[in-house]
């Protein structure tokens, strides 16, 4: 059918009706799996954790203390994910700039800080993340290094090739795939080094499991399968240097947090059959903008 009507111009939204509910969840936020964490050094994340579990902390038979060592060996297993992720960042100097896509409450940022020097700028959907993490990183007298935007990572308005390196940790699956990389590719100098953390589903399992479905259910998110993650980086200028199957490194502090009565918050089980039934990884992707 031809079409006789001019198609009528909508005013497009600085973000979608989708973004904003996310917005909406993360401004809401204060799960003490994140907040009693996050205070133990000021280094707030909203990833999971990997390695060895240490399980003596249960031992402790006083019952505040049991709750105090539990949140700090769950913090020690984040931290260490953290560390994981910033290592594969490439050779950063004082004066890059790397570019943190889904900050959260700003944690990876001041981690890169830390171990590199560098300028960071993190985006984040929620301005009370972006206002929090803002605040964090002047208290620790590092904002005129790490700053964080209330902006779109699809869209950041930031300069074209000014990066070094960036990242997504666990904050692909609130978006399209070809935007994000597009926009990474965009920012990223020639050579730099982009790394992403994320659950993903298993293509060899099918699609998305029972399982998959309630974590995106739950978060309000939409998992990828582990192919799109290749394709659309092909697409988009950046080319794997070094895939690491994180799953069996993840399962410890799921299993240790399914113990954690303080801080559960009613996803772990599905995690944890998730992993343990095949439809699920934890994925970390290393790759070179060329
Ligand atoms: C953890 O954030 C990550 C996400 C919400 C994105 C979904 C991740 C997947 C791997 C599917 P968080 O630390 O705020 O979550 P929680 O409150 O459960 O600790
Ligand atoms: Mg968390």
């Amino acid at each position: 059918m031809a079409i006789t009507q001019p198609v009528a111009t909508i005013p497009v939204p600085a973000q979608s009706t989708y973004q904003t509910r996310v917005a909406d969840y993360w401004n809401a936020e204060q799960n003490p799996v994140n907040l009693e964490l996050g205070k133990i050094d000021d280094l707030y994340h909203h990833h999971y954790g990997v390695g060895e579990a240490e399980w003596s902390v249960f031992d402790e038979t006083d019952p505040a203390k049991r709750q105090e060592r539990v949140t700090a060996e769950l913090h020690r297993l984040e931290q260490a994910q953290a560390e994981l992720l910033a290592s594969h960042l490439g050779k950063l100097s004082a004066t890059d700039r790397v570019f943190d896509a889904g900050c959260g409450r700003g944690g990876g940022s001041v981690v890169a800080h830390l171990r590199y020097g560098c300028h960071a700028d993190g985006v984040t959907l929620s301005a009370k993340q972006a206002d929090f993490a803002n605040e964090q990183a002047r208290a620790r007298g590092i904002d005129g290094k790490v700053r964080y935007h209330h902006r779109n990572m699809l869209d950041t308005g930031f300069e074209s090739g000014a990066y070094a390196a960036s990242w997504n940790n666990e904050s692909t699956m609130y978006v399209e795939l070809d935007l994000l990389f597009a926009e990474h590719a965009r920012l990223l100098r020639r050579g730099g080094r982009y790394v992403v953390i994320t659950g993903c589903y298993n293509d060899t399992y099918g699609r998305a499991s029972r399982e998959v479905s309630l974590i995106n259910a739950h978060y309000i998110c939409d998992i990828h399968p582990r192919s799109a993650y290749f394709s659309a980086m092909a697409k988009n200028r950046l080319v794997p240097v070094h895939v690491e199957d994180l799953t069996q490194a993840t399962i410890p502090y799921w299993e240790m947090r399914k113990e954690a009565e303080h801080l559960v918050t009613g996803i772990e089980e599905t995690f944890l059959g998730a992993y343990k039934n095949g439809s699920f990884q934890y994925l970390m992707i290393v790759a070179d903008r060329i």
